[in-house]
């Protein structure tokens, strides 16, 4: 499987909770080389902007106010097929039914307040980097 990155997202719910430093050890734990990482309170511009693709859905509101009410972690992770590794090792979106051990079933709290984010294609990891980061700051 060729090296990919990936673009990940420490959510407020989680930075609040002060597992960031346990989501970051399981990430190096698991293989991932880290490329870049910030901490952000995102404007509501910037959390409309990255969710775009869910503007029309029932939660868009509620998925913005939780986004940006307070810092988020987020970084670039690399390693082989990174997209789909820290997907998996994210667990279901519900961290209900998330499976044992995974980073949502451990640290997330419902469908919404999830504990992180993670790139679903290598063309969104792409896009959501960009959207983040310069050039310059990754790798
Ligand atoms: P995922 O790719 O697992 O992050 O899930 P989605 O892209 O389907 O959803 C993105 C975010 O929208 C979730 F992380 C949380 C939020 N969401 C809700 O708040 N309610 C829902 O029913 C579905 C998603």
């Amino acid at each position: 499987m060729p090296a990919e990155r990936t673009f990940f997202i420490i959510k407020p719910d989680a930075v609040e909770k002060k597992h960031v430093g346990a989501i970051l050890a399981r990430i190096e734990q698991e293989g991932f080389n880290l490329l870049a990482l910030k901490r952000v309170h995102l404007s509501r511009k910037q959390a409309e902007g990255f969710y775009a693709v869910h503007r029309e859905r029932g939660f868009f509101n509620e998925l913005v106010e939780f986004m940006t009410r307070s810092p988020v972690v987020m970084g670039v992770i690399e390693k082989d097929g990174a997209v789909g590794a820290w997907r998996t090792l994210m667990g279901a979106t519900d961290p209900a039914k998330a499976d044992a051990n995974t980073i949502r079933k451990l640290f997330g709290a419902n469908v919404g307040e999830n504990a992180t984010h993670g790139s679903d294609s290598l063309d969104n990891a792409k896009i959501e980097i960009g959207y983040f980061f310069a050039a310059s700051e990754v790798g």
